[in-house]
């Protein structure tokens, strides 16, 4: 729990201005936040977070003006969404603030800290009181003989950790996790050290994310990116936004919408939530509606989807356009079908089977709300259908993702302006990640080139992904674990078992900036291991090193440290890798320390490797970076009939079973994925409180609970186990009937390891089917 946790729980009073909000006290009104997303809200939670929290108003401030410029600044460390490309200035949102903040605190995890608290002790402590204690200074091994971090020599460190790698009679007993902040060059010398030892035991956070995503568009499209930029999503006549909460966890979205709205576009949400990003916006850098508190609405349609329902709308939405061309031909594009596309007819005999009856059933929405968001769709000369993870963390989010790309192909909605699927992507350099090679199951062809230039033996068989790894630690199999950022057992799903499984591990490695529940839940042997954060300065023996991210558009761009390293012991990630992969790999011939000395020598190695990365080194330092080629954007397909190709599956049934409700597990307002800043949800007006369930109010009628009341939740796994939650507060809240939400990561407790989804290996995270009963005292 965070400090503020012993002041009582509420939901905002909405009737006051937004300055009034943090300090007045808790009234439990059962209203929400009625005040515009970003705007003045935002700017002063920055201002109160940067002052009161992390007494850093300069650098805050400073920071704030470096982010995001083309010019010598560094990337936000916070989402993928792109940065505006007309070199505005202030192109901030208060969650990037706050991120950036929260990495140049003032406080510090020392020596001195591990020497007061045993481990058994830390790991009691919440998420936010491990985080809280600020960046981590030395490098760190636990002695089970005390039961302590002690300090440990970078180079007995290195040593170590090699040693582990070593000695391993199979290179797949050691396996390799990546959160999405690590750069491109990072990324690239991990790949390689890993691929060298001989594993492609790769799990990264892309596969608790957009791994069905990838695997949608990669069958429908040949690309496992979206192929929009924000041009086309300020040129489009409808944007159609899935699963997302905007105003958190891509702010400045809201910039974009608020520009379509103004140009006249229809924008539609999907959501079971109207979450603050589907109603309207004060723009945070457009000073003059900040001064005079305009509002722009960011919405023109919200509907209110059931949990898992997107399938069956998005079907309802093809179905109503195909039926639509009985009196109007034009609605669909079919010279656009027949020279790009397969399959459409296949597609159009299952979509005119499935009844609207079984659409409304399904989607939880009338046939009327429908036709209104398939009009909109008709209507428009350009679409661009956006979603996230309500989308993707499902049982069927590959096919949901691939009727999306049938409903655009139908209307020719690809490979021109304003048009396209654009997922959004989570963490800054998530999409890098994948492109640079961190993929557990990689193509042939990509092997071969990495062979090729690196002169290693990569192999090519698939390796573990998240929930493959954690299920061969349980088996034993998994012998040494290491991590370039993320916090592994607290993201992945079914806590206790991730737990168990982790500490069999005989040794686990953790690369990372802040302490976290990684290092406490521990293998027998475990080593701390503190790097430099995004906006610090980088120097190696060529001098200040720059590095480069990919955004969720698939622009390359680089990003320049700003501040001195919080510590003078912190190395780099790529030093960190080189070190270590020089004591792994005793006979490699790979020149590490060459590569770390200067970043432009791993980068010239990866433009020798990577497609689309020709003359990396220059093209990445122009103003605004370069964006990657995307061969269905130019609809050139790369599927294996050449052409865009139409699925055609029946409906799944994705509703709960009786007496059961589908919950979803979701990020607050006021958090950066297992990283609390507070316990407060300001646009969902709750303050002071995370251990809650979100509920219908006709469905807590039935149930006999009444607002703030404590609940049990249990989970039913496919398998027939059951996990539980004890206690947790009901509020209520506008949500479709038999469905329920909660905060991420305390109820990954409920999310059982063998529930994953068959298409994309995704756990289901949104679709959690549980019961709900009052506790008992
Ligand atoms: N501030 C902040 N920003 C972040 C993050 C963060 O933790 N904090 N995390 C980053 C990362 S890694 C990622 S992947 C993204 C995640 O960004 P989001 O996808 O926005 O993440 P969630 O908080 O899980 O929100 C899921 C949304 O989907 C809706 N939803 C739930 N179930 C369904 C469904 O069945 N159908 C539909 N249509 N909607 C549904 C929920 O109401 C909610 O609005 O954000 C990134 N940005
Ligand atoms: N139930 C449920 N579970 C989920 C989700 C959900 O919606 N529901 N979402 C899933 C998703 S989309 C994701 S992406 C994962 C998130 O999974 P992760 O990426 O594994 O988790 P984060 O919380 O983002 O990681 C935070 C840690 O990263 C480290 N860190 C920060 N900056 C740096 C850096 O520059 N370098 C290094 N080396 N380390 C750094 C810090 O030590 C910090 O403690 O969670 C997944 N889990
Ligand atoms: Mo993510």
């Amino acid at each position: 729990m965070t400090e503020a946790s012993e002041a009582p729980f509420t939901k905002w009073d909405p009737d006051n201005g937004p300055s009034a909000e943090a300090d007045r006290e808790a009234v439990p009104k059962a209203k929400p936040y009625k005040h515009p997303a970003a705007g003045w809200g935002a700017a002063i939670a920055v201002g109160k977070f940067m002052i009161l929290k992390e007494h850093e108003p300069f650098i805050g401030t400073y920071g704030m003006f470096k982010m995001n410029q083309y010019q010598g600044g560094f990337d936000c460390p916070g989402c993928a969404w792109p940065d505006a490309r007309d070199g505005l200035i202030l192109d901030v949102c208060e969650n990037g603030i706050k991120h950036t903040t929260w990495e140049m605190t003032h406080n510090r995890t020392t020596p001195e800290f591990f020497a007061e608290h045993t481990v058994s002790e830390l790991a009691t402590w919440s998420d936010y009181d491990l985080e809280n204690q600020g960046r981590l200074t030395h490098p760190m091994v636990y002695d089970a003989k005390t039961d302590h971090y002690v300090p440990i020599s970078w180079q007995d460190a290195f040593e170590m950790a090699g040693k582990a790698i070593r000695e391993l009679p199979d290179p797949n007993l050691a396996s390799y996790y990546t959160s999405g902040r690590l750069a491109n060059e990072a990324t690239f010398l991990y790949q390689l050290m890993i691929r060298e030892t001989g594993t492609n035991n790769m799990p990264d956070c892309s596969n608790m994310c957009h791994e069905a995503s990838g695997r949608g568009l990669q069958a429908s499209l040949g690309t496992g990116k979206g192929t929009c930029d924000l041009d086309d999503w300020d040129q489009s006549d409808a944007l159609f936004i899935m699963g997302l909460n905007a105003a958190s966890n891509t702010p400045r979205m809201l910039t974009a919408l608020a520009k379509a709205y103004k140009r006249g576009a229809q924008i539609v949400h999907i959501n079971p939530f109207i979450e603050a990003g589907a109603r309207d916006t004060i723009i945070p850098h457009d000073i003059p509606s900040m001064v005079l508190f305009q509002t722009t609405p960011t919405s023109t349609l919200n509907l209110q989807v059931r949990v898992g329902g997107d399938f069956a709308l998005i079907r309802g939405m093809a179905k109503a356009t195909l039926e639509e061309c009985d009196t109007n031909p034009k609605v669909i594009n079919h010279e656009f079908i027949n020279r790009y596309t397969v399959g459409f007819d296949d597609w159009m005999a299952e979509v005119k089977g499935t009844t609207w009856a079984d659409i409304q059933k399904q989607s939880g929405l009338s046939e009327t709300e429908i036709r209104k968001a398939a009009q909109i769709y008709c209507d428009a000369k350009s679409s661009i259908i956006s979603w996230c993870l309500g989308v993707t963390q499902h049982e069927h989010g590959v096919e949901t993702i691939r009727e999306i790309v049938n409903l655009l192909l139908c209307r020719g909605n690809l490979g021109r302006e304003g048009a396209g699927p654009s997922p959004v992507r989570g963490h800054s350099n998530v999409q890098g990640n994948r492109t640079c090679g961190i993929d557990n199951h990689p193509p042939k062809a990509w092997i071969d080139r990495l062979n090729e230039v690196c002169k290693i033996n990569a192999p090519y068989e698939d390796g573990l992904d998240v929930v493959g790894t954690i299920e061969a630690m349980q088996a034993g199999k998994i012998k040494v674990f290491m991590s370039m950022g993320g916090n592994f057992v607290q993201a992945a799903p079914d806590s206790a078992y991730t737990y168990e499984a982790f500490q069999k591990c005989d040794m686990t490695i953790i690369v990372s900036t802040k302490l976290n529940r990684s290092h406490v839940i521990h293998g027998k042997q475990a080593l701390i291991l503190p790097c430099i954060g995004r906006t610090e300065h980088d120097h190696q023996r060529s001098g200040q090193q720059v590095i480069s991210m990919e955004n969720g558009m698939a622009v390359v761009h680089l990003s320049k440290g700003m501040k001195k390293p919080a510590s003078r012991h912190l190395k780099s990630e790529p030093a960190i890798l080189a070190g270590i992969a020089k004591q792994a790999l005793p006979n490699t011939k790979t020149p590490w320390e060459w590569y770390v000395e200067d970043y432009d020598r791993i980068r010239d190695t990866m433009s020798k490797v990577l497609e689309g990365f020709e003359d990396y080194n220059r093209r990445v330092r122009l103003p605004l970076g370069f964006r990657i080629r995307q061969p269905a954007r130019e609809l050139i397909f790369l599927t294996p009939s050449g052409k865009a190709e139409f699925s055609s599956v029946r409906m799944p049934d994705t509703l709960p079973p009786e007496g059961k409700f589908s919950l979803f597990t979701t990020r607050s307002q006021d958090q950066w994925n297992t990283t609390i800043y507070t316990d407060n949800d300001r646009y969902r007006g709750i303050k002071n409180l995370r251990t809650l369930i979100f509920m219908n109010k006709h469905d807590m009628k039935d149930l006999g609970l009444k607002e703030f009341d404590e609940v049990d939740i249990t989970s039913y796994a496919r398998d027939g186990s059951t996990r539980q939650l004890l206690k947790y507060k009901v509020i209520q809240y506008n949500m479709p009937r038999g469905c329920t939400a909660g905060y991420m990561p305390e109820m990954n407790v409920l999310c059982a390891i063998g529930d994953y989804s068959t298409e994309s290996r995704q756990p289901l995270m949104k679709s959690v089917k549980v019961t709900v009963v009052p506790s008992k005292n």
